[in-house]
């Protein structure tokens, strides 16, 4: 089977050389260089990398898109995708095209939670993943380490996945579509390397709460009544709070707070309206899903 390892890179001239170095031994290697200002174009071609290069920076989604078109234009069978940065090992490879190549998987994603090689990443970090991967199951149902870059997937995948490049990560994107149309998702071990150089380029609030924001979108879309439920039950609580805060004095002087009473008053009637649009849009939803 032909294997295309494609290699998204913005600058990363420290680590791209061993990368595709270490790659080239398990298939062709691609790396599509998105407007780098440093010398990585140079030294992936030195090593023996095919490049593509954007001359604008134009986000690793349009790169990864890239490097499957190119896949498919030229007849390749397995992609693989890891990061330029050292954080993964091309010599795990294998393991993550093994379940596509034995047919049992289209898709498959390297996991930093099957090996205790979550134990290495930074707790705020571990944190934020762990919101991330949760919002990720309520949209989809799937649990998987859903922002691993390291990931196989078989021409099918390829040809089927309509990935979109705005919006949230690509990771999370291709997920969500692959649940839509019944790609077979498979996760396997993989080590993660938190010593590298320069292992982050985004900044790790702004994009995770991104990528948040667009998940919860993407749960009101699909699952209108959980969120809009939950916000709902938050009003109750923030009500129920205000009531109590505003009554509790009574048995002592007999008399009540009103602000917090009109308070209460207010967040029950949010609570109710929320409980209420959740409701009609999960007719809604549903009537579009028939
Ligand atoms: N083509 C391209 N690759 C990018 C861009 N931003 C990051 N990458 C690459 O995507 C991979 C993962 O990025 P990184 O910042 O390490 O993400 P993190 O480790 O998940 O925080 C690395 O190989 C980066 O070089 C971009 O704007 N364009
Ligand atoms: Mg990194």
């Amino acid at each position: 089977m032909k294997v295309l390892v494609v290699i998204p890179a913005y600058n990363e001239e420290l680590t791209i050389g061993s990368v595709v170095a270490l790659s080239m031994r398990y298939g062709d290697v691609l790396v599509v260089d998105d407007g780098s200002t440093d010398r990585t174009t140079q030294i992936a071609q030195a090593v023996g990398a095919t490049v593509i290069r954007h001359e604008q920076n134009r986000g690793k989604a349009e790169a990864l898109k890239r490097g499957f078109e190119y896949a498919l234009s030229r007849d390749y069978d397995i992609v693989v995708t890891l990061d330029a940065d050292g954080q993964h090992n091309p010599d795990e490879i294998p393991h993550l095209i093994e379940p596509i190549v034995k047919d049992e998987a289209d898709l498959v994603i390297g996991s930093r939670y099957l090996n205790g090689s979550k134990k290495k990443i930074p707790l705020y970090r571990r944190l934020g993943l762990w919101v991330l991967n949760k919002g990720t199951k309520l949209a989809t149902n799937i649990e998987v380490d859903s922002q691993s870059g390291f990931r196989a997937m078989n021409r099918k995948t390829l040809k089927t996945l309509n990935l979109d490049s705005n919006g949230y990560s690509i990771e999370t994107d291709m997920i969500v579509k692959a649940k839509e149309i019944n790609i077979r998702l498979k996760e396997v071990p993989i080590t993660v390397r938190y010593d590298v150089p320069n292992k982050h380029k985004k900044n790790p609030i702004s994009h995770g709460f991104s990528v948040l924001s667009d998940l919860v979108g993407l749960i009101g879309y699909k699952r209108p009544l959980l969120l809009f439920g939950m916000l709902s039950f938050l009003s109750f609580v923030v009500a129920g709070f205000l009531a109590y805060w505003g009554l509790e004095p009574y048995s002592k002087t007999g008399r009540v707070f009103l602000t917090q009473l009109i308070g209460a008053g207010i967040f029950t009637i949010i609570g109710i309206q929320l409980f209420i649009a959740g409701l009609t849009l999960n007719v809604l939803a549903k009537m579009v899903r028939e």
